[in-house]
């Protein structure tokens, strides 16, 4: 076999190794087909890596998603916001501002009618007769709800400024307030001529006139015409009252004629006085002196002497 050309010995052995492995493989089919599926799996093996690998992407990618939302979110309660803000009237005051102003002022005698016109938003006006509205804080004042007009009664004579201005709930300013000066004429009353009966003069004091009683330094003469003419009269030492009938029908006390002048101490007493009769008197005693006439009850004077 030494002598075997090498050559030779390769194709003897290439034949036998064919020969084995084909004996090897028959009698293992089944190693075989493991063989084979074991080359199989190995492919899928790396489509499952792949697939996880898929799904965590996207996950990250919706929780970005998410955070986003909340954004556009603030976006829209600014929106929101605006809107209250003309409810709080705070962009009506800069496109709508508040004025006041008094259209007219009506002047009577002893009052003042303030017409006042208002634009823009406020709750209600105050009004105030010469003292200004405060500026800041309650405004003070006459406060006025629903109603373009106020009536100031009892209003003196002479200048007067009335300030008006709206105020909102809280009874603060809105707006400027509005002012107006005016003038109450003096009250002009003609009185009706004051007339004094004798013994009287017409006296003023503080602007008022009245009658007071006064001395009488001459004699007079008084009617008798249904009643004594002067209830009473002060009159001077020595005066000379002179009583004279002037009624014609004496029919008042029905059953008699005449009047009499009696001191009611009996002083005096001028007995029947008939129409056209008279009578007199001289007061030389400072004293006061009542009498009346006896037939008609209601006729009843007083004469008071003075020493002066
Ligand atoms: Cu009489």
């Amino acid at each position: 076999m030494s002598n075997i050309n090498p050559k030779y010995s390769i194709l003897i052995l290439i034949p036998l190794l064919l020969i084995g492995g084909y004996l090897f493989l028959g009698s293992n089919e089944q190693t075989e087909s493991d063989m084979s599926n074991d080359i199989v799996i190995a492919e899928p093996v790396p489509e499952p890596v792949v697939e996880p690998v898929a799904e965590p992407v996207p996950e990250p990618v919706v929780e970005p998603v998410v955070e986003p939302e909340p954004v556009p979110e603030p976006v829209v309660e600014p929106v929101v916001e605006p809107e209250p803000e003309p409810d709080m009237a705070n962009p009506p005051p800069a496109s709508n501002p508040t004025s006041i102003s008094i259209v007219s002022l009506d002047i009577e005698t002893n009052s003042v009618t303030v017409s006042v016109n208002i634009d823009g938003d406020f709750d209600h006006w105050h009004i105030n007769l010469d003292n200004q509205l405060s500026e800041s804080g309650v405004a003070g004042g006459i406060m006025v709800n629903y109603q373009f007009s106020h009536i100031f009664t009892d209003v003196q004579p002479g200048e007067h400024t009335v300030y008006v201005g709206a105020v909102d709930s809280s009874h603060s300013l809105v707006g400027e307030q509005a002012s107006q000066t005016f003038t109450v004429a003096e009250l002009v009353v003609e009185e009706p001529e004051l007339d004094c009966e004798f013994g009287f003069a017409k006296v003023e004091i503080d602007m008022v006139e009245s009658c007071e009683m006064i001395v009488i330094r001459e004699d007079f003469t008084m009617e008798l015409k249904g009643d004594f003419q002067f209830k009473e009269l002060t009159i001077q030492k020595g005066v000379t009252v002179t009583w004279k009938t002037t009624e014609e029908n004496l029919g008042a006390g029905g059953d008699v004629n005449y009047h009499q002048v009696f001191e009611i101490n009996g002083l005096f007493d001028s007995g029947s006085l008939i129409l056209g009769k008279k009578w007199s008197y001289t007061f030389n005693e400072v004293g006061v002196f009542e009498y009346v006439c006896p037939p008609h009850p209601w006729m009843i004077g007083k004469i008071t002497v003075v020493d002066e």
